[in-house]
């Protein structure tokens, strides 16, 4: 047995069994590669995630909400910076990473390239876009990569508290005036294909699945959970007395599960590859967001210096 093929062995064995590898651990070449291309993408899609919600900061209708979204903008942050720190565990330096994204060669969820045009897309962001991420990522938890799964551990658990806020918000306005609940159902309706599209194309179309699965890097096929994510959330919408967003949303019997409208995969693609509509906008604010925020890093790499000298 050759020492590489020796090497596979114990590492596929590590991951049948459910224990994890380690950035010290022996890893195959594209193990390796598929976490770096996902984890970066996964970070990208949570700093871009700041982008739709933050016009709505300066104009949200109470201090209680706007201190919510301020807190719930800020956890995306966060997240993107754990998971660029788990990335960095397997050779992708930051700073290529940070800079792919703002030249807009890296890719990140679609959803974000979406504009918020009402106060209810703050609520629908939240309560179907984090309820989608929330959805993927508590299976993901169980990801064979350490690093990853133990930064999932952690963003889960925030991802629910924004996803709460979410639901609140959409609750009180499909409760409100009738113009209120208008609102609301718009958003719905604008947000739920999106939020869909989120786990990515279905198994048959998906490049990545196969591989992914075999070796725990994914948990479960896209199609699974974008069905327990469907699951989930048409029998909410139904009890806020809100209508559902797609007609031909059906239970069924036999699958235990609802049927739901066929995806058009097609413009998914245009869309992943040419940008959404506000692609531009977002790469632009962050751009200036990060030469405006250079002072910031330079201070605290200046006082770091200085800590490491005086110790
Ligand atoms: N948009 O073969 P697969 C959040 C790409 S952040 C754009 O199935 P894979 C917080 C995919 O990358 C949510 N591209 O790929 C929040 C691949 O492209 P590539 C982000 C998409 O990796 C919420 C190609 O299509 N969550 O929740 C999309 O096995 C709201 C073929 O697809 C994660 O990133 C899409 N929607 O499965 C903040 C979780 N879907 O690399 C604010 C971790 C697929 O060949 C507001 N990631 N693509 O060029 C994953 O679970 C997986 O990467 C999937 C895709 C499921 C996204």
């Amino acid at each position: 047995m050759s020492v590489d093929h020796a090497e596979l062995v114990h590492f596929e064995g590590t991951i049948n069994q459910g224990l994890s590898i380690e950035p010290d651990d022996w890893m195959p070449g594209r193990y390796r590669q598929s976490l770096v291309r996902m984890i970066s993408q996964h970070a990208h899609s949570e700093i871009m995630g700041m982008y739709p919600e933050a016009n709505w900061i300066s104009q949200a209708p109470s201090l209680r909400r706007k201190i919510a979204l301020l807190a719930k903008i800020q956890d995306e942050a966060a997240h993107g910076l754990y998971l660029y720190s788990a990335a960095e565990t397997l050779g992708a330096q930051r700073s290529k990473n940070e800079s792919e994204l703002r030249n807009g060669r890296a890719k990140y969820s679609n959803l974000m390239d979406n504009a918020a045009t009402s106060w209810a897309d703050v609520g629908a962001i939240a309560w179907l876009g984090d309820g989608a991420g929330i959805v993927n990522q508590v299976s993901l938890q169980d990801n064979s990569y350490g690093p990853y799964a133990r930064a999932l551990q952690r963003i889960c658990q925030e991802e629910s508290f924004h996803q709460r806020q979410g639901y609140e918000i959409i609750a009180v306005l499909a409760k409100g005036s009738a113009a209120q609940k208008e609102m609301a159902q718009s958003a719905i309706d604008r947000w739920w294909i999106p939020s869909l599209m989120m786990f990515g194309p279905p198994d048959s179309l998906s490049s990545h699945s196969e591989q992914s699965l075999r070796w725990r890097i994914k948990c479960e096929p896209n199609e699974v959970l974008r069905q327990r994510f469907v699951d989930d959330l048409v029998p909410q919408i139904v009890d806020l007395g809100l209508n559902l967003p797609d007609e031909t949303i059906k239970w069924n019997d036999t699958r235990q599960s609802y049927d739901y409208g066929e995806i058009d995969w097609q413009h998914f693609k245009d869309l992943v590859s040419k940008g959404g509509f506000q692609r531009a906008e977002r790469l632009e604010a962050r751009t200036n967001a990060w030469y405006e925020g250079a002072w910031v890093r330079e201070a605290a790499l200046a006082r770091n210096n200085q800590l490491r000298k005086a110790s």
